[in-house]
């Protein structure tokens, strides 16, 4: 029997393709009426697929009162309302692992980008002000930076391993201290903004995070700070990280998520220092390729009563 399942967002395309030709997908960025076309199919549909930024809320799952499982497109489930599924008893599926070293290079490329201003020289050279104005100005060195990682899981330590080959000396802040690393250990956030210049984020965002690296955050870091995101948008109060940016409160910043994407608060926009970059830290071929089998494969599972290689709830 050929299941039914409501897609949040467009996916990408190889991967749409294989869940189109394996269920009954109703598109619903595609319905003039979203509300009508839910009603319209709740009755048959027992899945959606979703991605990280999309996710499922609690208002979506309800108008689908027959849903057994979601299966996102990405690792993180922060946009999906896990109380809600949990309490309900909605299996939740997302993509770990196979986007780690992705997200990991694409940090550290925006750690170099920041510190060595990759786009400004670029442009300085392509503008031809090379031969008018002479050599580019100096910028920052990143090897052997004081660099502290806010959130280290599995993407957080993957970023720590390659700024180990930097030689940049290592903080992290989680939680709960790891007992399998020799990194320096801070439970508070702005403890460790203090004692480092480089701020990485690479956390799995709680509700309680939002606008978390806010002013106080960018006082503790100084002028020599710098801020990497690739974690979610909505841990960061963008406009005062733009703020501390334009006043040289901290010295720039490098961002590939945004608290409302695919907006960028245009106050980020025209800083020089600043290095973004639209949500693709996880965007080549290869690892979307592996995302999307591994969200096909936790909702074939799920339908053919096998475990989700990989879930949440
Ligand atoms: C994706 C992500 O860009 O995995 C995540 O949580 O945010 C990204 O890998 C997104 O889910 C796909 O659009």
């Amino acid at each position: 029997m050929t299941q039914s399942v409501v897609l949040v967002n467009p996916l990408y395309g190889p991967t749409q393709s294989v869940l189109e030709a394996n269920y009954q997908v109703h598109k619903l960025w595609e319905a003039a009426d979203q509300s009508a076309l839910l009603s319209s199919v709740a009755a048959d549909v027992r899945g959606i697929v979703t991605d990280g930024g999309s996710g499922a809320s609690a208002e979506l799952i309800r108008q689908l009162p027959n849903v057994e499982v979601i299966s996102v497109f990405g690792v993180g489930v922060d946009a999906v309302d896990l109380d809600y599924c949990k309490a309900n008893g909605i299996r939740v599926g997302n993509t770990p692992d196979v986007l780690t070293d992705d997200v990991a290079d694409l940090a550290l490329g925006l750690c170099l980008a920041a510190y060595r201003q990759i786009p400004f020289a670029h442009q300085y050279a392509c503008s031809g002000q090379w031969e008018t104005h002479g050599p580019a100005p100096l910028t920052t060195k990143f090897s052997g930076a004081n660099v502290g990682i806010f959130g280290l899981g599995r993407i957080g330590l993957a970023i720590a391993k390659r700024l180990e080959g930097f030689q940049c000396q290592i903080s992290y802040c989680n939680r709960n201290e790891r007992r399998d690393v020799e990194y320096s250990y801070f439970s508070d956030l702005k403890a460790m903004a203090e004692a480092v210049d480089c701020l990485i984020l690479a956390v799995a965002p709680t509700p309680d995070m939002a606008a978390c690296v806010g002013e106080e955050i960018f006082a503790a870091l100084g002028p020599n700070g710098r801020v990497i995101n690739v974690s979610r948008g909505l841990v960061i109060d963008e406009v005062a990280l733009a703020k501390a940016i334009r006043s040289g409160q901290i010295a720039g910043a490098g961002l590939d998520v945004f608290a409302k994407e695919p907006a960028i608060t245009a106050d980020l926009l025209d800083l020089p220092n600043v290095v973004l970059q639209p949500h693709v830290a996880s965007g080549t071929v290869q690892t979307r390729t592996a995302m999307g089998n591994l969200m096909l494969e936790n909702l074939a599972n799920y339908f053919n009563d096998k475990e989700l290689v990989a879930f949440v709830a």
